[in-house]
């Protein structure tokens, strides 16, 4: 089959079989549709999630957390590149993608709409960001289109080690002095709820579920994760001896969950309409480090232009004795 010939039949039958979509198989456009507005936010919202943890790298308080940072923001970099590539196998430019993001046409995360005040907030992120990010992602390892659900295997192994720092870093300052606490538990009382948010807006009114899971692209609802997140997260709390910051958080023996108090959707919907406290400053970093990228991105090109036209004058293949003539020059 190829996309090409219209098989709507062989698309249903690969969902209900639960196996995979690829690239060259036949889809409807608006699955390929949703599938290109979610990979290309995912993507936007690792690489613009760049931003908030690298204020910290020059701070970081020694060099070990300062290289396990580093290396973390790198990891988040690669995120973006492994989704930028999933996202083009669906016929889309990663160059248009970005434009869109630029231009605000799509969105990236909401959770990077807020400012990283103290070194605590590094932990913070680490906890409680990456850990919905994981929550919400591990399960997009099943998702129907086989590139998606690919990238997100090696991605959730990365993000499962960045939570595990965040968390070991929260558990020292919780641990630490009486003004270390305090910094680690402010950094809580501001990251919680917006975590919460990342989850999107309940499933009441979230357009998109609905049929996103029919297509098994997601395989669970925003108020299902968001409550499995609930979940996980309170024992955690107590092991680190911070508070989470909502007094109607309690055990419901009947429905065997934590219930939670009310989100703030208005402030959610004021950080998507682009009102919260940094998202001026993180598209604009975004569109300035872009700009300055481009002399990058002109070399690497003419680069592979110089490469590719060797091959075809020697008509072989040039990579082992590029590089050998690299070395020796
Ligand atoms: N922020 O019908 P809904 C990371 C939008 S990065 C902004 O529920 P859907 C990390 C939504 O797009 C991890 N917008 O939508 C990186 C839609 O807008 P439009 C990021 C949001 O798609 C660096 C509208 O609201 N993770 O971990 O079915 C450092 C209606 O929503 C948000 C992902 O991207 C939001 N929070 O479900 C550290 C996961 N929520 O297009 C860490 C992949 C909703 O109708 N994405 N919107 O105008 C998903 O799983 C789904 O897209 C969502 C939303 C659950 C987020």
């Amino acid at each position: 089959m190829t996309a090409t010939d219209p098989d709507p039949d062989t698309f249903e039958r690969t969902l209900a079989a639960d196996e995979r979509v690829e690239p060259r198989d036949w889809m409807p456009d608006a699955y390929r549709a949703t599938l290109v507005r979610q990979i290309a936010q995912h993507a936007h919202s690792e690489i613009i999630g760049m931003q908030p943890e690298a204020n910290w790298i020059t701070r970081a308080p020694s060099l070990r957390r300062k290289a396990i940072l580093i290396a973390k923001v790198q990891d988040e970099a690669g995120h973006g590149l492994y989704l930028y590539g999933a996202a083009e196998t669906l016929g889309v430019a990663r160059e248009d993608l970005l434009d869109a993001l630029h231009e605000g046409r799509q969105r990236y995360s909401s959770i990077f709409n807020y400012p990283t005040l103290t070194w605590a907030d590094v932990g913070a992120i680490g906890w409680l960001v990456d850990g919905a990010a994981i929550t919400n992602q591990v399960p997009l390892c099943r998702c129907s289109y086989g590139p998606y659900a690919r990238a997100m295997v090696r991605i959730c192994k990365e993000e499962s080690f960045h939570q595990r720092q965040g968390y070991e870093l929260l558990l020292a300052l919780a641990k630490g002095t009486a003004a270390q606490r305090a910094m680690a538990q402010d950094a809580v009382d501001r990251w919680w709820w917006p975590s919460l948010m990342m989850f999107g807006p309940p499933d009441a009114e979230s357009p998109h579920t609905r049929q996103s899971m029919a297509w098994k692209i997601k395989r669970h609802s925003n108020d299902e994760l968001r409550q499995r997140f609930v979940d996980i997260c309170v024992p955690q709390a107590e092991t680190l001896g911070l508070t989470l910051p909502d007094p109607a958080l309690r055990w419901n023996e009947e429905r065997g969950h934590f219930d939670h108090g009310p989100i703030d959707w208005a402030e959610f919907k004021a950080v998507l309409r682009g009102a919260g406290p940094c998202n001026e400053q993180r598209i604009g970093q975004r569109r300035r480090a872009h700009a300055e990228g481009a002399w990058v991105r002109e070399a690497a090109a003419a680069y592979a232009r110089k490469q590719r036209d060797r091959r075809t004058a020697d008509g072989r293949p040039e990579q082992g004795r590029e590089r050998g003539r690299e070395v020796a020059a």
